[in-house]
């Protein structure tokens, strides 16, 4: 337990009713779907496209697959604004005396966002009038029909001219969904490059609008996320005590779980049933939002959810919105346990639904009831190993770390990055697939070894935590360069940053990056990188044409969902790249992930002149200057730390 290592638990072996797995091993992506090749927006098809063939419309190859992508993008901005908006009603809810088992616990982070609102503390308006405030303004940039969004001035200042002067700043975040939808209406737009702009524009107004806000809203609800220790895998569940699992996306419920869970009533109807107390537990985006704020441990990502039931110890799963499978229905009534829904967006044929409503803490505490009721009529096998973890790498934490409680700030980074110790910086994101083997975890290993600074987001973080490498253990793993860092420091090399809206932090991290200066003027001036090599979901589409958008190289692992046409795989890759300065790539291998993604920050190294210094060619320093940057960076930290 706790250091790096290949033998996480193996769910493939779980015994049981079926899971991805299974129906993975016995079914094949559709050849014609998972290309980009087929069209079914309208009733005379569906058509099978080819460089030769159109549809009976007459629609092309290049442009059904473009419209299918920007549908994809659309599809996955809704479900992080939905969020975000979701979270921006609760605190609007609050605000107005409707929902009183919420509270303010970010003063700071609230004044931070009512500034982008434009609404200052000397407006004089008390937290609860300024929480009301801030919402309102959040909600009205969902319905913005002109202008921009408020959040989108956090972007550097280069970055937002090139944006207008190519017309993809985005309005309001529901219009460019809708605007999307329209486009891609049959017989509407069918230019393959001005469908694919507005697939940028509706992705800016997620990464810098919804899960933004969904961000901000959870931050200012419930605490920026500090460095926390805590555990992964399906040994966090304790068989002598009552199971609970969250699991979904959105944090509302699983906070008034963690609030229930220590009720004394409840505690005691727990012990009175025989339990050792109540653990409460998560999978997906829901674990990473709890584990990041409340070091709550997460089983997995999103293909530990069936696994998670079959271990026989789970007695409530309480789920919400996005990424949960109809499988756990099925599997929730062979097992026994009972499975609910909180949402009055997602029911499941099967599960017990229980809204939230305006009495969130009330329902987390029925919930937990009805988890101790289950408890009492199950057995209690050993559901496996753990492995350490420490997670919590919001921006701020991130800051704190590197340059201490009162000057905060990502200088240190960038001094490293300039002086050859931090070779650059990887968001290695997205989902679990169980098409993919290990993809995530191997790509993290190549860049650690390779100097590289890794952060990471949603279950692509689980897959290195359940190995160890969210762990302090895995200094070891790192080159010698970046070993020396995260020693100084005293941090992982794998950064644990939270749930997929919090890529948001990850767009915030590379503004503060380019204000800090020394890296170029632009996001696309750093030399970093963005990575999902399991990507599965619309989200994932979503995030990776924002980030391209944004500046970043983007590399997708194991599929092109655009490879049957060359026109947009290249208007993506080289296309992007001339005109934003980031990209949208594919790499089947995963083997050859890392070493694509260290090429790219090589390419922007030379471009910034900073290759070479202090760095031969396999990456290590010459004695003589390894020992004189040591000295440098020991005396940079000591004075930022002192
Ligand atoms: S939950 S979108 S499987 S990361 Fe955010 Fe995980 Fe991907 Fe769902």
């Amino acid at each position: 337990m706790g250091s790096p290592s290949d033998n996480a638990t193996d769910i493939t072996s779980v015994s049981r009713p079926s899971t991805c797995f299974d129906r993975t091993a016995g079914s094949k992506p559709c050849p014609i779907g998972s290309t980009g090749a087929c069209c079914s927006t309208c009733a005379m098809g569906p058509c099978r496209l080819s460089p030769q063939k159109t549809g009976v419309c007459g629609a092309t190859l290049d442009a059904v697959g473009a419209r299918n992508f920007a549908r994809a993008v659309a599809a996955g901005v809704a479900a992080h604004a939905d969020h975000g908006r979701s979270l921006a009603e609760a605190i609007l809810a609050y605000s107005e005396g409707r929902l009183s088992d919420l509270s303010i616990a970010d003063q700071g982070k609230l004044a931070s966002l009512a500034g982008l609102y434009g609404l200052a503390a000397a407006d004089d308006l008390d937290k609860r009038e300024l929480a009301g405030a801030v919402a309102t303004g959040a909600l009205a940039d969902f319905g913005r029909q002109e202008g921009q969004l408020s959040l989108i001035k956090t972007a550097p200042p280069e970055r937002l001219a090139l944006w207008e002067s190519l017309g993809l700043t985005p309005r309001g975040i529901d219009r460019e969904i809708v605007e999307t939808l329209h486009r891609t209406h049959a017989g509407t737009d069918q230019s393959a490059e001005h469908l694919l702009d507005q697939a940028i524009r509706t992705a800016l107004a997620d990464g810098w609008g919804g899960s933004m806000l969904a961000t901000g809203f959870a931050d200012i609800a419930f605490g920026i996320p500090k460095a926390v220790r805590s555990s992964t895998d399906l040994g966090v569940l304790d068989p002598s005590s009552v199971n609970i699992v969250v699991h979904g996306h959105e944090p509302l419920v699983a906070e008034m779980l963690a609030v229930a869970a220590s009720d004394r009533d409840l505690v005691e109807k727990a012990k009175s049933a025989g339990a050792a107390g109540v653990n409460l537990a998560g999978v997906c985006c829901t674990a990473n939002e709890v584990l990041m704020r409340r070091g709550i441990p997460s089983i997995g990502g999103v293909t530990h959810q069936e696994a998670a039931l079959l271990t026989g110890v789970v007695d409530v799963m309480a789920v919400d919105v996005q990424c949960i499978f109809q499988s756990l229905a099925l599997i929730a009534k062979s097992m026994g346990t009972l499975l609910i829904t909180t949402s009055s967006k997602a029911r499941l044929a099967g599960a017990c639904h229980l809204p939230l409503g305006d009495n969130p803490l009330g329902v987390a505490k029925e919930i937990i009831s009805l988890a101790i009721d289950g408890f009492r009529k199950r057995d209690t096998p050993d559901p496996g190993r753990t492995a350490d973890l420490v997670g919590g790498f919001s921006l701020e934490q991130i800051e704190r770390s590197l340059g201490g409680r009162f000057l905060g700030s990502l200088r240190p980074l960038n001094d490293a990055i300039v002086a050859g110790y931090v070779r650059g910086a990887a968001a290695v994101v997205g989902c679990n697939n169980p098409r993919v083997s290990s993809g995530e975890f191997s790509c993290v290993k190549g860049l650690i070894r390779n100097n590289v600074l890794v952060v990471q987001t949603g279950c692509a973080a689980m897959d290195s935590a359940r190995r160890g490498y969210l762990w302090m253990e895995a200094i070891e793993s790192a080159g010698p360069l970046l070993k020396e860092i995260c020693r100084h420091v005293g941090i992982p090399p794998v950064l644990h940053m939270g749930s997929c809206v919090d890529n948001s932090r990850i767009l915030l991290a590379l503004s503060k990056m380019v204000a800090e200066g020394g890296l170029g003027s632009d996001i696309s001036d750093l030399p970093v990188v963005g990575l999902a090599p399991e990507w599965m979901s619309e989200k994932s589409l979503a995030i990776g044409t924002y980030f391209a958008a944004s500046g970043v190289p983007v590399i997708f692992g194991h599929r092109n969902p655009v490879s049957a046409s060359e026109t947009l795989t290249k208007l993506m890759s080289s296309g992007w790249r001339m005109k934003l300065g980031g990209s949208l790539e594919y790499e089947p291998d995963p083997k050859l992930l890392a070493k694509k993604a260290i090429e790219k920050i090589d390419e922007r190294r030379e471009l910034l002149g900073i290759t070479g210094f202090g760095l031969s060619g396999d990456g290590r320093l010459g004695d003589k200057e390894r020992k004189r940057q040591l000295i440098w960076w020991q005396k940079r930290l000591s004075y930022l730390l002192s």
